[in-house]
C-alpha cells in the first residue's frame, strides 16, 4: 500500500471553532428575561463567499483524502490498518455532506416552513461510511480513488465503530426515521445524546455473557461538528420562588440551581441521492464554568474536579436495558437534559426570528417523543414559556398540546415509566408543580365528563397514589399529547383496549396506528447489493425510493431462469454469513442446510427459550434415529440481555451450553448446528439478514410491539415462522398465509389460557416435548454445573408463566415440521421466498414517514437550494 504524495490543491481551514458563544443566561425577573429574549438585529455575516462545489470524481476525492492524510492529520506512513486513512476519507466525504446539509438549512429556513423535532433517548446509527456513500452516489468513485492509493475500501469500512446509541428497535427505528425523512426531503430534525459510552460489547465466556464498556469515541468521531456557539445551560437541583409583580401577575423563578451545560453535536443525515442533509443534534454534558471557579476559588482543588466529573457523567453511558430501568436518578437527569436543552435550543432559533411572539408557534412545529423517556419535554415547554417567555398558564398549554405527540413502543408493564415524586421532586423541583397543575386540571375535565367517578380519577391521575407517590410518564403523554399511537395494528388496538382505555373513551381522536419500517437503502441496497442488483435488472431501480415497486418482482417468480439466479445469490450471502459464523464462533455452517436464525435483545417474552427447546428436540430425534427425509438446519440465535436480567443471561447460557453438546455429537454431523453469535448490533445484522432463510418472531402474542427485524428479513428474501404479535400479523396479510409460517396461539387466547394454564399436564400429554424436557432435566446439557438451568425448568413447569412457554410448543414444532418439508422443494421455495421480498414494501420506513407526515405532522417537501 502506498500514497503519492504530490497533492498541492489548497483550501480554507474548516472553521469548526467556537467562534460564538454560550448563550446569555436569562437572570433577574421574567421581564428582563423577555428583553434579552427580544428578536435581536441580524448581524451582517462575514464574507467567506461560496466555494464551487467539490468534485464527485475519483481525482477529486484521491486529493482531498491526501490532504486531509498529510496536511490536516499530519501522517505519512500507511497501512490498511491506520486509522487515519479511515478518517481522510470520512473528512473527505463529510465535506460533501456539509456543503448539501448548508443547502438543505437555507431552503428549510427560506421557505420559513413547519418542522418536526423527533426526540429520542437513542438513535441506534450503526455505521455511517457506507450510508454515505450510497446517498451521496459517490460509492464507484471512492472504490476507485482508494484503488488508484493501493487501498481496499473494504478493509477501510470495516475499522469504523459502530454508533450504538441505542438498546434495540426504537433506537434503530429512529435512525430508520431520520434516513427516510431525508429521503422525503421533510424538515425533521433528530435530537438525542451524544453517550461517551453506547451499548455495550457483549463477550461470551463459558458460556456466559460479559459486558464490555464500549468507548466508540476513542479515536474520535469524524462524522460530528461540535457547535460550541449553541451550548445552552440546563438547571437540576434547586428550589422555586414565587414573585407578584406591580399587575398582579405572578411569576415563578427556579434559583439556586446546579447547572450543567449541554454542548451539541451535528451529525450529518444525508436523503438517498438527492442533495437534502438533515441533522441529527447529539449533546454531551459538561460543566459549567462559574461552577468550575466557584468551586475552585474555594480551594477545594479535588472537589471541584470530581464535581465536574458528576456534571459530565450524564451522558456517559447508555443504559442498556430495553424494557426498565427504573426509578434510577442518573435516568432522570439524561432525560431531562435532552428535553430540556433541545427545547432551548429551538426557542433559541424560534426567538431569533420571531421575537418573543409565539401565536404562530404551535402551527410551526411538533415534537414527536420516542416513547416516554423524552417527556419531561411536556413540564419543560410549559415551564420555558411561561417562566422565561412570560407567557400564561392557557397560553402556553395551548401550544404544548398542540405541537406534543406521543409513540409508546411497549403494552409490558414493568417497563412503564414511573418516577418517585419525591425524587423527582428534588432534582427537578419546578417541573414537578407543572405537571401538579396539569393534573390537578386536567382531572377536572375528568371530572366534569364522569362526575361523581372518584375511581376513574384515581385509575387516571398522572399521580399513582400509594406507599410512594409516582409519576406516570405515559399518562402524562397522552394527557399533553394530540397524537398518540402505536406501532402495529394490533399493539394500537390493544393501546386502546388495555393501557389506555380511559383515554380512549375520553379523546378517541388522539389516537392513531403508525405500523412501524425499516429503511430500504441500509437494510436492502447497502448490506444486500447483490440481490438489490438482480432486483433492479428485472424492474429498473425506482424501488429504492418507493419500495411497493418491490409488487412487480411477482411476475418473475414464475420464471425458472430468475429463480436461479435467485437461489445463487441467497447462496452466496449464506457463504458470507457462514463465514461470519465460523469466525465468531467458531462453528462451521454448512451452506446447503437451512439457514434458521433469531436475532434480537433477548427477554423472556421473545421465547428464544421456545427456539431451544425446538433444538433440543431435533437432536433428540437425531438421537433416536428419526432422520429420515431429514433437512439438514443451521441455527443461529444472537443479542444481548440487559446486565441485571438473570433469566435472559441464564438463557444465553442455556443456548451455548445446548450448542455445544448438538456441535460435539458426531451423530449430528451434517444434520444440526446450533450457534450463539456475541455482540449482535447494527454492522452485524447487515450480514445477517441477507444470508438467512428462515426468520424466527416467536413472541407470546400481545407481547411485541412491532419488531422490525422482521421486516429486514422478510425484505431480504426469509420466510417467517411466527405468531400472530406485532406487525408479523401484517407481513401474513402483506405475503399471504402460503408463504408464512404462523403457528401459537392469538393474543386473545393467550388471555384466555392463563386462567386454566397447566404446562405440567400439557408437557406430560406430549412424548416429545416429555422427552425434551426429561433431556434438559437430566442435566445432560450441564454435566459440570447442575443445577444452573432449574430456574428456566421451573420457569417451563409453572402454571403463572406469563409467556406460556409450553402452551405453544406443539404449535411451533408442528410449524417446524412444515417449514422443513417446504425446504426440500428448492423451486417452491425460492418462489415464496421471492414473494417474501415482492409484498414487503409496506415496511419501508418512507411509507411509515408518509404516514406521519399525512396525519401527523403535516410538513411540506422541500428541496435544497442549488448550491
Ligand atoms: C426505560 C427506562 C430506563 C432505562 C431504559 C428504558 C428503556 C430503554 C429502551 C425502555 C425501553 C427501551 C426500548 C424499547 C424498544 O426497543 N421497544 C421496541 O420498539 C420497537 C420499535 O417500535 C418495536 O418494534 C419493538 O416491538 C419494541 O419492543
Amino acid at each position: 500500500m502506498r500514497i503519492a504524495w504530490s497533492d498541492t490543491r489548497s483550501s480554507l481551514a474548516c472553521p469548526d471553532s467556537g467562534l460564538g458563544r454560550s448563550q446569555t443566561r436569562l437572570t433577574g425577573y421574567v421581564q428582563e428575561s423577555i428583553i434579552n429574549t427580544r428578536a435581536k438585529k441580524p448581524q451582517a455575516p462575514a464574507t467567506i463567499g461560496n466555494l464551487p462545489p467539490l468534485g464527485m470524481d475519483a481525482d477529486s476525492i484521491v486529493d482531498d483524502f491526501r490532504r486531509y492524510f498529510s496536511h490536516t492529520l499530519g501522517r505519512d506512513e500507511s497501512t490498511d490498518t491506520n486509522p487515519q486513512m479511515y478518517t481522510s476519507l470520512v473528512l473527505s466525504l463529510r465535506d460533501r455532506l456539509v456543503e448539501r446539509w448548508r443547502n438543505t438549512r437555507l431552503a428549510y429556513s427560506e421557505a420559513d416552513c413547519k418542522r418536526t423535532y423527533y426526540l429520542s433517548l437513542e438513535f441506534l446509527m450503526g455505521r455511517a461510511l457506507g450510508n454515505a456513500m450510497l446517498n451521496l452516489d459517490i460509492d464507484p468513485a471512492t472504490a476507485t480513488a482508494l484503488r488508484q492509493m493501493g487501498i481496499e475500501l473494504e478493509a477501510l469500512a470495516d475499522q469504523e465503530h459502530d454508533a450504538g446509541l441505542g438498546n434495540g428497535g426504537l433506537g434503530r427505528l429512529a435512525a430508520c426515521f431520520l434516513d427516510s425523512c431525508a429521503t422525503l426531503q421533510l424538515p425533521v430534525t433528530g435530537y438525542g445524546i451524544r453517550y461517551e459510552y453506547g451499548m455495550f460489547r457483549q463477550k461470551i465466556e463459558n458460556g456466559c455473557q460479559l459486558e464490555e464498556p464500549d468507548h466508540w469515541l476513542r479515536d474520535g468521531n469524524p462524522w460530528e461538528i461540535e457547535r460550541p456557539e449553541f451550548a445552552t445551560r440546563v438547571k437540576f437541583g434547586g428550589h422555586t420562588e414565587y414573585f407578584t409583580e406591580q399587575h398582579g401577575r405572578t411569576f415563578v423563578r427556579w434559583m439556586n440551581t446546579r447547572d450543567v451545560m449541554a454542548m451539541p453535536h451535528d451529525v450529518p443525515v444525508p436523503g438517498y441521492q438527492n442533495g437534502t442533509v438533515n441533522t441529527l443534534r447529539l449533546w454531551r454534558a459538561a460543566a459549567t464554568e462559574e461552577f468550575d471557579l466557584s468551586e475552585f476559588n474555594a480551594g477545594s482543588y479535588t472537589e471541584a474536579v470530581a464535581s465536574k466529573n458528576a456534571a459530565e457523567h450524564i451522558t456517559m453511558v447508555l443504559y442498556p436495558n430495553d424494557s426498565s430501568e427504573n426509578g434510577k436518578e442518573l435516568r432522570l437527569r439524561q432525560q431531562y437534559f435532552l428535553a430540556s436543552a433541545s427545547l432551548q435550543d429551538i426557542l433559541r432559533e424560534w426567538v431569533k426570528h420571531q421575537g418573543n411572539d409565539f401565536s404562530r408557534f404551535a402551527e410551526k412545529n411538533c415534537f414527536q417523543l420516542n416513547d416516554t423517556h423524552p417527556t419531561c419535554a411536556v413540564p419543560e415547554l410549559m415551564r420555558l414559556l411561561m417562566d422565561e417567555h412570560g407567557m400564561g398558564w392557557d397560553d402556553a398549554w395551548a401550544i404544548t398540546s398542540k405541537t406534543m405527540a406521543y409513540t409508546n413502543h411497549t403494552l409490558l408493564p414493568e417497563a412503564l415509566e414511573k418516577w418517585s415524586v419525591s425524587m423527582f421532586g428534588r432534582l427537578l423541583p419546578r417541573l414537578l408543580e407543572i405537571i401538579c397543575e396539569i393534573n390537578a386540571r386536567y382531572l377536572s375535565e375528568v371530572a366534569l365528563r364522569y362526575p361523581g367517578d372518584i375511581e376513574r380519577q384515581r385509575r387516571m391521575s398522572i399521580i399513582e397514589e400509594g406507599h410512594e407517590k409516582q409519576v406516570r410518564m405515559a399518562y402524562l403523554a397522552v394527557v399533553a399529547s394530540f397524537s398518540v399511537n402505536g406501532v402495529a395494528a394490533l399493539h394500537s388496538e390493544l393501546l386502546q383496549e388495555h393501557l389506555f382505555r380511559d383515554f380512549y373513551e375520553l379523546w378517541p381522536h388522539k389516537f392513531n396506528n403508525k405500523t412501524n419500517g425499516v429503511t430500504p437503502r441500509r437494510w436492502l441496497a447497502w448490506s444486500n447489493p447483490e440481490l438489490s442488483k438482480l432486483i433492479s435488472d428485472a424492474i429498473g431501480d425506482d424501488w429504492c425510493t418507493d419500495l411497493s415497486q418491490l409488487q412487480k418482482l411477482k411476475a418473475h417468480a414464475d420464471k425458472a431462469t430468475f429463480r436461479k439466479k435467485w437461489r445463487a445469490v441467497k447462496q452466496a450471502n449464506k457463504a458470507r454469513l457462514a463465514e461470519m459464523v465460523q469466525q465468531d464462533c467458531g462453528v462451521t455452517f454448512d451452506t446447503n442446510a437451512l439457514f434458521d436464525v433469531q436475532v434480537k435483545r433477548i427477554h423472556e417474552y421473545k421465547r428464544q427459550l421456545l427456539n431451544v427447546l425446538h433444538v433440543i428436540h431435533l437432536y433428540d430425534r437425531i438421537k433416536r434415529g428419526d432422520t429420515a427425509n431429514w433437512t439438514p438446519r443451521c441455527v443461529l440465535i444472537g443479542g444481548k440481555a440487559a446486565p441485571g436480567y438473570m433469566m435472559a443471561k441464564r438463557i444465553i447460557k442455556l443456548v451455548n451450553a445446548v450448542a455445544k453438546v448438538i456441535n460435539g455429537d458426531p451423530a449430528t454431523e451434517g444434520l444440526l448446528r446450533l450457534a450463539f453469535l456475541p455482540d449482535y448490533r447494527v454492522s452485524a445484522m447487515e450480514v445477517i439478514s441477507p444470508g438467512t432463510d428462515l426468520s424466527e418472531q416467536i413472541s407470546t402474542a400481545g407481547k411485541e410491539a412491532s419488531g422490525t427485524g422482521n421486516m429486514k428479513f422478510m425484505m431480504n428474501g426469509a420466510m417467517t415462522i411466527g405468531t400472530l404479535d406485532g406487525a408479523n400479523i401484517e407481513i401474513r396479510e402483506e405475503a399471504g398465509a402460503e408463504n408464512f409460517f404462523l403457528f401459537g396461539l392469538t393474543a386473545q387466547e393467550v388471555e384466555a389460557t392463563r386462567h386454566h394454564y397447566d404446562p405440567a399436564a400439557i408437557i406430560h400429554a406430549d412424548e416429545d416435548f416429555k422427552r425434551v424436557m426429561g433431556l434438559l432435566c437430566s442435566g445432560n446439557f450441564n454435566l459440570f454445573e447442575p443445577g444452573i438451568f432449574d430456574p428456566i425448568i421451573n420457569s417451563i413447569y409453572s402454571p403463572n408463566d406469563p409467556w406460556l412457554t409450553a402452551a405453544d410448543f406443539r404449535s411451533f414444532v408442528d410449524a417446524q415440521r412444515r417449514v422443513d418439508q417446504a425446504y426440500k422443494d428448492q423451486d417452491a421455495w425460492t418462489r415464496m421466498s421471492i414473494i417474501n421480498t415482492a409484498t414487503s414494501g409496506k415496511f419501508s420506513s418512507d411509507r411509515t414517514i408518509l404516514d406521519y407526515n399525512r396525519e401527523v405532522w403535516h410538513l411540506p417537501q422541500i428541496a435544497p437550494k442549488q448550491g
